[in-house]
């Protein structure tokens, strides 16, 4: 992995090998069990679960976390915030695309980033390093601040990543997603219904994190979603801007909660105008 480190006061090269080394592992575990083991819990509404691998998961890279950078602090989907005094945060998903995952569907991912600042606070945090891994197909985003975007499948050279270069968003393919309450996706819905016809398609592929992975390997236009959690974005939102992708959000905002849209530099006003027009 090339490219200078944009941040020289962190260790950005030992900490996305790092993360590179939790997602893999974290993949290995999911994919030794079916999905057999079942749904332990559900959280906002009875369709949005908690399995018992998504546990599993988490609870193996928290375990990694604290062994191998014990001051720093973990904010997780599925378990409470672990405190740190390093001044950094690993932001981690331990199964983004749960419901993929629950019926089988092969497009799933462990999400796994490292951020500086406040990650709940959308604009209060920046991702300087992430690995977002796809156990089924065994595809491994990865990236640095300031060191690119790549794609690595097993022992194979990595791959740069660029975003599509569009402008034209009658022509764009765009990514978007759910929540799992009814009148978030009544309204979720209405956005939808406003924005089809606007452009070429739209693809729901049920895991937020690869969706903006797939923005930044050019295999989507543009994505947006709104609802997302720390969780969902912090790995793919470095993917995006190292792939040289713009992040955006309500309003001209940061993104986050309230909205995420990532797309190339050229597209991502213009979606993000037409997603909240
Ligand atoms: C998922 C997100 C996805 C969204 C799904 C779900 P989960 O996260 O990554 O973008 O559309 O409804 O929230 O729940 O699988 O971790």
């Amino acid at each position: 992995m090339s490219g200078p480190d944009r941040e020289p006061g962190w260790p950005t090269g030992e900490l996305e090998q790092l993360a590179i080394d939790l997602a893999a592992e974290a993949g290995a575990l999911i994919l030794a069990r079916p999905p057999e083991l079942g749904v332990a819990a559900t959280k906002s509404s009875p369709t949005d679960v908690v399995t018992v691998m998504d546990r599993r998961s988490e609870t193996l890279l928290r375990d990694r976390i604290a062994a191998a950078r014990p001051d720093d602090a973990v904010l997780g989907e599925e378990e409470a915030d672990t405190p740190g005094s390093s001044g950094l945060t690993w932001v981690i998903d331990p199964i983004d695309g749960t419901v993929n995952y629950l019926y089988d569907i092969g497009a799933y991912a462990v999400s796994v980033a490292v951020c500086t600042g406040d990650p709940r606070v959308p604009g209060a945090w920046e991702t300087v390093a992430a690995a977002v891994f796809n156990p089924v197909t065994g595809e491994m985003f990865h990236a640095r601040a300031g060191g690119g975007a790549w794609l690595r499948r097993g022992d194979g050279a990595p791959a740069r990543l660029q975003v599509r270069d569009s402008t034209d968003l009658s022509a764009a393919l765009v990514g978007t997603g759910f929540g799992y309450r009814p009148q978030v996706r009544q309204r979720q819905g209405e956005v939808l219904a406003r924005v089809l016809p606007q452009v070429r398609d739209i693809r729901r592929a049920g895991s937020a994190a690869l969706d903006l992975c797939s923005v930044a390997a050019g295999r989507l236009d543009g994505y947006y979603e709104s609802g997302l959690n720390p969780w969902d974005m912090a790995g793919g939102v470095l993917l995006v801007t190292e792939a040289g992708g713009a992040v955006l959000g309500a309003d001209g905002g940061p993104a986050g909660t309230a909205l995420t849209v990532a797309a190339g530099p050229r597209l991502a006003p213009a979606l993000a105008a037409c997603v909240q027009a």
